[in-house]
């Protein structure tokens, strides 16, 4: 199992979009759940690459293809979550707010979430504040969920609460993405910080009693 994951991992730090497809493929053909593959494989080397970029040692045309690479590993992962879903749990509209393109995260969220009986809109990336609110009420929302991995973007977050406060809405918010934390959460007025896939599906559980 271990040289799966280190091989997982490995075509994220090499580049390869097809490896990393072909190593998705093989873990599911062999029994692994997606979500075991992607947390112990591919996110270890989407880390790792993220370290050798801040260090210096990896600049941003080999960043984006390895970001290319983990969409790939993404897609193959997130197809085998499809259909799992029973009746519906919840709506919930959820995007990268304003400022930043990362989406990996959140479509490996969307795919539990929905897999564990939400509907879901996906919002895209780069979303302002303003959009969020709109799509929920036109959704007629439970939840917003607002993702973020820049420190300099973690400032919508805050946006997208405070507006939902002001207008008096009765949203739940959860905020989620590398540099948040419970911390963060608590400072914004955030409902839920989820850490990663599976803490979202169980903290939006929570706010919604199920
Ligand atoms: Co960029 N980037 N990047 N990047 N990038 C980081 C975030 C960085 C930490 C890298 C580094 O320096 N070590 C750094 C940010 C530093 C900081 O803010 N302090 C950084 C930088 C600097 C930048 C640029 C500014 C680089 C430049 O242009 N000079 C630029 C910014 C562009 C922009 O957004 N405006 C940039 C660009 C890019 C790419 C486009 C090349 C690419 C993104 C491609 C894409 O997403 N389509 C990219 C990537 C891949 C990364 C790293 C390496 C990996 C991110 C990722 O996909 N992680 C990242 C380093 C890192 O995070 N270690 C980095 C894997 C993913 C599964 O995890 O997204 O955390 P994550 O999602 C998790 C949880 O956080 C949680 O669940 C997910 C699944 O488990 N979660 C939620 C996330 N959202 C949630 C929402 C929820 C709930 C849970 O709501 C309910």
């Amino acid at each position: 199992m271990a040289d799966i994951y280190e091989e997982a991992a490995q075509a994220i730090v090499t580049s390869d979009r097809a490896a990393a497809e072909e190593v998705a493929t093989r873990a599911l053909a062999q029994g692994i759940a997606p979500g075991d593959i992607m947390a112990n494989g591919f996110v270890k080397g989407i880390q790792e690459v993220g370290e050798l970029f801040e260090s210096g040692e990896l600049f941003l045309p080999e960043l984006m293809m390895s970001a290319d690479a983990m969409a790939g590993a993404t897609e193959v992962t997130n197809a085998a979550l499809e259909g799992e879903a029973a009746a519906v749990k919840g709506r919930i509209v959820l995007g990268t707010v304003q400022g930043d393109v990362h989406d990996i995260g959140k479509a490996i969220v969307i795919a539990y979430l929905k897999a564990n009986g939400y509907e879901v809109s996906d919002l895209g990336r780069d979303v302002p504040a303003a959009s969020f609110i709109e799509r929920a009420k036109a959704e007629n929302a439970d939840v917003i969920g607002m993702s973020a991995l820049l420190t300099t973007t973690m400032e919508e977050q805050r946006k997208v609460i405070k507006t939902i406060k002001a207008e008096g809405l009765s949203y739940k918010t959860v905020v989620g993405g590398a540099p948040c934390t419970q911390r963060w959460a608590d400072q914004i007025g955030a409902d839920a910080y989820a850490e990663d896939a599976s803490d979202g599906v169980k903290k939006i559980d929570a706010l919604l009693g199920k």
